[in-house]
């Protein structure tokens, strides 16, 4: 029987919470392997593209980049659609939220307080405005596909839910206000009975 390990930092977020997240919604028995920061440097050259998260299964070489192993997760086992046109539209989503992800981070890379607030300001004005915009227009709602959660939806979350908690100094997180279908997904993907019991547990 194949057994599942995904080897991610020791926090609770980004890109390998939400495959952690995916594991656990379809109740895939995995060790949550998580490293100390202290351990990456000598760890880094032994992962197949020098960052983590990584999937091990048994008898396949390690799988790394995000959207890949969620790719695999929703193949294998589920909250992923089956038909391949909707599948890749879901994947797009993945990708789009990889585009923020690399956005909003550069962002941050600065002491100067002064600079960090003029960038995030452009990074809203520049980049969110649109970006929400547009995966507004890909949400049926509640959820990306309608009624039924999947993975595009977990890492819309993923994203949106630490934007919304004010996690970046300088951006307000009434910058969604105008985006309902986007905090809609993120608040009901926050309340879903799976995501819920693995925050609780
Ligand atoms: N494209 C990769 C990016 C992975 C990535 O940047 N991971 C970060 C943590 S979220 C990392 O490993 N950083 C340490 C490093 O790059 O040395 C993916 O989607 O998995």
């Amino acid at each position: 029987m194949a057994t599942y390990k995904l080897t991610y930092f020791d926090f609770s977020g980004s890109r390998g919470e939400e495959c952690r997240l995916a594991l656990f919604l379809n109740d895939v028995d995995f060790e949550d392997n998580r490293i100390a920061v202290a351990r990456w440097p000598e760890l880094k050259a032994t992962t197949p593209f020098g960052a983590l998260p990584v999937l091990e299964v048994t008898g396949k070489p390690p799988l790394a980049q995000t959207n890949a192993i969620l790719s695999f997760i929703g193949r294998q086992f589920g909250y992923h659609p089956t038909d391949p046109w909707e599948a890749a539209r879901h994947e797009a989503l993945f990708v789009a939220v990889e585009e923020y992800r690399s956005a909003v981070a550069v962002t941050g890379n600065t002491d100067d307080e002064a600079r960090k607030k003029q960038r995030r300001e452009a990074f809203v004005r520049d980049f969110l405005q649109s970006w929400a915009g547009n995966v507004e227009q890909q949400i049926a709602g509640p959820f990306v596909a309608g009624d039924a959660l999947h993975l595009a939806d977990l890492k819309i979350y993923m994203v949106m839910g630490a934007l919304l908690s004010g996690t970046y100094e300088h951006i307000e997180p009434d910058v969604l206000d105008g985006f309902p279908k986007v905090k809609t997904v993120t608040q009901a993907v926050a309340e879903h009975p799976k995501v819920r019991q693995w925050r609780n547990r």
